[in-house]
């Protein structure tokens, strides 16, 4: 793949497992990309070299491999913060992944900053991850969890924003950077303005941001960051929590023994500097250490070059779907407005029958709730489809997902 030049084929080629052929030899589409992408052979080829060649524990041992080990998993952070422009490179705290990073500042933050009388702020359209610690901390501590709602082109009503920060009440907006069953795009900037003009803290849900946009962490201007690996190319167990270091100094430790240690005695502890105070026990380091090729990856073709691609495909698809009988559409109709996820519904066919036919046809996409539950409610439906794109995703196989919905058609004789 040449630097900055997008070459569809280059970058399938790059992916092994796009070659296969499932169910009755058909050719794979893998439209599930907001559940975890796939991964290419510079990913796949450097954890083979990792545990090949490298495999030792970090920050501990002083023998070679130890020493490789821990350099090559100091690049990977410092890789992260040169992408996401983060200016300091112990504010970035490796976790599992987004879900480990808002549990961790729901529990280390949110124990000691939220109390009674105090409201936490999230929305509609908040994958679970982003609801349930807030639900958990606001019982335990007698705070108020409250929602920004959205409307029919499923966007954000910031009036109700401006309501619950008008109380002088808020201490926390925990809001996504982008929906991951509606695709919408927050309006980011706005909403930690609104929340810094009053002193409310941010944590940003990146988890659909990160992998298909360019993000600028510095300019943003919040006050925390999570994401995850595996949705952008990288490994399964490896995300990011990014937090500002006096927030992060003044906050308990999340978990206690190994590396986030300095002393230890029979009845006291200190911890270690930043960002180990949060890095509990061995790490996943050979998925950290080669996270840092899928980073490589994203930073060769471009972010601005991902999405793009990905607007191109979902105007493409969005036109297209809205011909196709019976085919409801949620979330926004502007592609610029969204990241390259449709969330759809087919008649009155449930959605595990509509991809369970189209599977027939090799075409993966994700049926059910998505973790987003009181979206669902919203949308006064129990489920949806969703097919999500990423940056191997072609025209021809958003043709096949299309056509595919006919012998859905077929089967259910609409
Ligand atoms: N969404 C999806 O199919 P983890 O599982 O910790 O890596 O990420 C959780 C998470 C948090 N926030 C958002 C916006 C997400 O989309 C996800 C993961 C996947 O939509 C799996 S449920």
């Amino acid at each position: 793949m040449q630097a900055n030049t997008y070459s569809l084929e280059e970058i399938r080629n790059d992916f092994p497992v796009l070659n296969r052929r499932v169910r009755d030899d058909k050719k794979l589409v893998y439209l599930d990309n907001a559940a975890t992408t796939q991964k290419p052979n510079q990913v796949i080829d450097a954890i083979t070299d990792y545990y090949q060649n490298h495999n030792s524990n970090i920050h501990r041992a002083v023998h070679a491999l130890a020493e490789e080990s821990t350099e090559a998993f100091e690049v990977t952070r410092d890789k992260i913060a040169k992408f996401l422009n983060i200016q300091n490179r112990e504010e970035i705290v490796f976790v599992k992944g987004t879900t480990e990073a808002i549990n961790l500042v729901a529990y280390s933050w949110g124990r000691d900053n939220v109390q009674k009388g105090d409201i936490v702020v999230t929305t509609e359209y908040e994958h679970h991850s982003n609801i349930v610690p807030w639900q958990l901390l606001t019982q335990e501590t007698g705070a108020e969890l409250k929602y920004i709602d959205i409307d029919d082109d499923g966007e954000l009503i910031l009036e109700q924003l401006d309501e619950y920060l008008s109380t002088g009440k808020v201490k926390l907006v925990a809001i996504s950077h982008v929906s991951n069953v509606l695709g919408t795009i927050t309006d980011i900037h706005n909403v930690i303005k609104k929340c810094k003009n009053v002193g409310a803290k941010v944590l940003v849900d990146g988890a659909q941001a990160v992998p298909h946009m360019k993000v600028d962490i510095a300019s943003l201007g919040c006050d925390f960051y999570a994401f995850s690996a595996h949705k952008m190319l990288g490994p399964t167990g490896v995300g990011v929590l990014w937090a500002r270091k006096e927030l992060l100094e003044n906050m308990r430790p999340f978990q206690g023994g190994g590396d986030m240690i300095r002393e230890v005695h029979k009845h006291e502890t200190t911890w270690n500097d930043l960002p180990y105070k949060f890095e509990a026990g061995t790490p996943n380091v050979a998925d950290v250490i080669c996270f840092a090729a899928a980073i490589d990856y994203l930073t060769k073709i471009g972010m601005d070059n991902v999405r793009s691609h990905e607007t191109e495909l979902t105007k493409y698809a969005l036109e297209k779907m809205s011909k196709v009988k019976g085919l409801t559409i949620y979330g926004p109709k502007d592609p610029q407005k969204a990241s390259g996820v449709i969330s759809f519904n087919f008649n009155d066919v449930h959605p595990h029958d509509v991809a369970t036919i189209i599977d027939k046809n090799g075409v993966a996409i994700r049926s059910g709730h998505h973790c987003a539950q009181v979206l669902m409610e919203k949308l006064n439906v129990a489920a949806t489809n969703r097919a999500s794109f990423y940056i191997y995703t072609t025209k021809e196989e958003v043709d096949t997902l299309i056509d595919s919905l006919e012998q859905v058609a077929e089967v259910f004789k609409l």
